[in-house]
């Protein structure tokens, strides 16, 4: 049991694979009950279902095998199947997360706990990477404000830091040589974080979060390019100042702390026009704020979009 379940979730929500997917079928796949017990992983998947929230798109989910193949993850490789090969080594338990700086009350947060802060909601949402490829998947997760909230942000706090982990015996890519700084840090204006769209996350497909996709817990940020949103979160911290985020660091001609999705403004090496939904064959036509513009729009009102990446 990856997520233990938390009292307030009914526990018809979170079922083992085998109940949901009937026993019959459990059993054919799993080739016998004594097997049972050496199942590979996927097979072993707990559930980690949410109520319908607001703000899904009805197009099609990109499938599973995809969203759980072809990843980023640098901390487990730079190939994007590498996250699917590797990051099962990453340790998910114990876990917390540190939410301090700037608020009134800096609170740690076992996983246990923080699963149960608030209702957990699925949200479909479109996923856009700056490398030009995109996918939508259902998100299991709630608001980041509702964790905010919790802990009360002063008036001097205006951006949030979001720290990810770092495990240098389980991450084979952090090693000298890979370019950038790790821990992997990414940031948002507080007002962003507010934003209801931005979703802390805990699972994807109804089940708990697989470890390359960012387990136990991680951030998705929809209307931003994909690298804003951090996966395997250890801290929360509110801050005066911008943070310093890792592909800023990296290279800050080509990255920048806003990134939301524009399809007039490119990076310096990939047009940002267009992108290859996975498992389509033509490319589709990025859209403003990755189509959020009705919920995001006015968080940017007098800036000149043009001139941030
Ligand atoms: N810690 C960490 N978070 C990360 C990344 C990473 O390399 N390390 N890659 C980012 C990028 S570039 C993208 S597109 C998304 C990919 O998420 P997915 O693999 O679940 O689709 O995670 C983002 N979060
Ligand atoms: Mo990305």
């Amino acid at each position: 049991m990856l997520i233990q379940r938390p009292t307030d979730i009914p526990s018809s929500e979170i079922t083992p694979r085998e109940h949901y997917e009937g026993r019959r079928a459990f059993l054919r796949n799993a080739a016998g009950l004594a097997l049972a017990t050496t199942l590979p992983r996927a097979f072993a998947a707990d559930r980690l279902t949410g109520r319908p929230g607001p703000y899904s798109t009805t197009e099609t989910p990109t499938p599973f095998k995809n969203v759980t193949s072809y990843n980023n993850f640098y901390e487990f490789g730079t190939d994007k199947a590498d996250p699917a090969a590797n990051a099962h080594r990453l340790r998910t338990r114990p876990w917390s997360v540190v939410v301090d700086g700037l608020v009134q009350k800096p609170r740690t947060f076992a996983i246990e706990d923080l699963l149960r802060l608030a209702p957990l909601e699925e949200r479909i949402y479109r996923h856009r990477c700056v490398e030009g490829w995109s996918m939508v998947v259902p998100w299991t997760g709630f608001p980041l404000a509702a964790l905010l909230k919790q802990v009360e942000p002063l008036g001097s706090a205006r951006y949030v830091e979001f720290t990810t982990a770092l495990q240098r015996d389980t991450m084979t890519g952090v090693g000298w040589g890979s370019g950038l700084d790790w821990p992997y840090v990414e940031g948002l204006r507080l007002d962003e974080a507010m934003n209801p769209l931005a979703l802390l996350v805990f699972g994807l497909y109804g089940e708990v979060l697989p470890n390359q996709n960012g387990a136990p817990v991680r951030l998705i940020v929809p209307w931003k390019y994909g690298f804003k949103s951090g996966k395997s979160i250890v801290r929360i911290r509110l801050v005066e100042q911008q943070p310093q985020t890792t592909w800023v660091k990296a290279n800050s001609r080509e990255y920048g702390f806003y990134s939301n999705v524009n399809p007039e403004v490119d990076h310096p090496r990939w047009s940002q026009a267009k992108e290859r939904r996975l498992g389509e064959l033509f490319k589709r036509p990025t859209q403003m704020f990755n189509g959020y513009g009705d919920q995001v729009a006015m968080l940017y009102t007098g800036m000149d979009l043009r001139k941030y990446f």
